[in-house]
């Protein structure tokens, strides 16, 4: 625990524990991404839930295996190593502190922005120390990360009846398209009876993320009623999540789900995250081809820049979108 800080700011209230009934678990959609019916599915999961699991991904489990050995030999550096890669501000190494305005969690992680306007991922000081091993998986993941989300993409520009099977991931494919890449490390606490909070409650900023994790549990996504369920882990799948974006451009038919993640057990958990979103200069604004004529859309037009420059300057689990809504 950083000085200054005591352990019970982590601490779940038991009012905010999850109520899991088998049925609820059940519910969480589970994509087959060889079934004809795939894009149905996941335009149906994206309006109930925001959220579902991906099978039959293609993703090779050697990919996954190298870039999660290549994650736990940096967290297991010496702290100081570690924190040359810092501070996130907002992206390097972090620990205990989300963003900059106050989340703490029970965690540490690397956060690297993707957008080659930004910075060239080759030039990434944190890989400057680390082994070229380790640079090279990330690169590898990532490319394959983006693939499989232009993927899901299309599915769902499909599934709405989008003519333009790429109106989403082309935005993705653009060379300026401002992505982030997330690696999470939840160290295991031992001596603590509580759950602690390891990223609180929030909604991401992007279109999708799509995360993959070590077969921990922690995971909770927040149904549209407002309970709390715990995702059980699933060492051969990924999960997806909507993000603000996509509900915006949706017109709202899509839900960005609210998910955070809890410190159930004395294990430690990993989570890699990459998250899909548009260039900066791109407006986040509902595709004209599902709205009606007379149909007034629900959210101001706004750019990922502004939106993401909002989403930066609050907490975590401040509601972004609703700050767009046509009164
Ligand atoms: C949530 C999704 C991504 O992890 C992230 C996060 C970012 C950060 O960790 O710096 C934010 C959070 C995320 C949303 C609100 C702001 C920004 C922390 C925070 C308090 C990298 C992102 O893009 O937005």
């Amino acid at each position: 625990v950083p000085s200054g800080s005591s352990m019970s700011q982590f601490i779940v209230p038991n009012s905010c524990m999850p109520s899991n009934t088998p049925s609820l678990l059940n519910e969480i959609p589970e994509i087959d991404l060889s079934d004809p019916q795939a894009k149905t599915l996941i335009v149906k999961a994206s309006q109930e839930f925001g959220f579902f699991k991906l099978n039959n991904h293609g993703i090779s489990v050697d990919l996954i295996a190298d870039i999660k050995a290549e994650a736990l030999n940096f967290f297991a550096l010496p702290q100081d190593h570690k924190e040359r890669a810092g501070p996130p501000n907002p992206f390097g190494y972090g620990s205990k502190n989300i963003g900059s305005n106050g989340d703490a969690g029970w965690i540490e992680y690397l956060l690297l922005n993707l957008n080659p306007e930004v910075v060239s991922p080759k030039s990434l000081s944190i890989f400057q120390e680390t082994p070229k091993t380790f640079r090279c998986a990330v690169e590898e993941y990532i490319s394959a990360m983006k693939k499989l989300s232009c993927q899901v993409l299309e599915l769902m520009a499909e599934g709405l009846g989008i003519e333009e099977k790429n109106t989403f991931s082309k935005l993705l494919r653009d060379e300026r398209s401002d992505c982030v890449f997330r690696l999470n490390y939840y160290p295991p606490c031992e001596d603590v009876e509580e759950q602690l909070i390891g990223f609180g409650e929030h909604t991401d900023p992007q279109m999708i993320s799509i995360l993959r994790s070590n077969n921990t549990c922690g995971l909770q996504i927040c149904l549209k009623d407002g309970t709390w369920v715990s995702v059980p882990p699933d060492n051969t799948s990924f999960f997806v999540n909507v993000g603000d974006t996509l509900q915006m451009m949706t017109d709202g038919r899509f839900k960005s789900v609210k998910h955070r993640v809890v410190q159930e057990t004395g294990k430690s958990r990993l989570s890699m995250i990459y998250f899909a979103g548009i260039a900066l200069n791109e407006k986040i604004r509902p595709l004209p081809c599902l709205m009606t004529n007379q149909e007034q859309s629900l959210y101001k037009e706004v750019t990922w820049f502004e939106f993401k420059d909002t989403a930066f300057k609050n907490r975590l689990s401040y509601n972004r979108i609703d700050l767009f809504l046509k009164s």
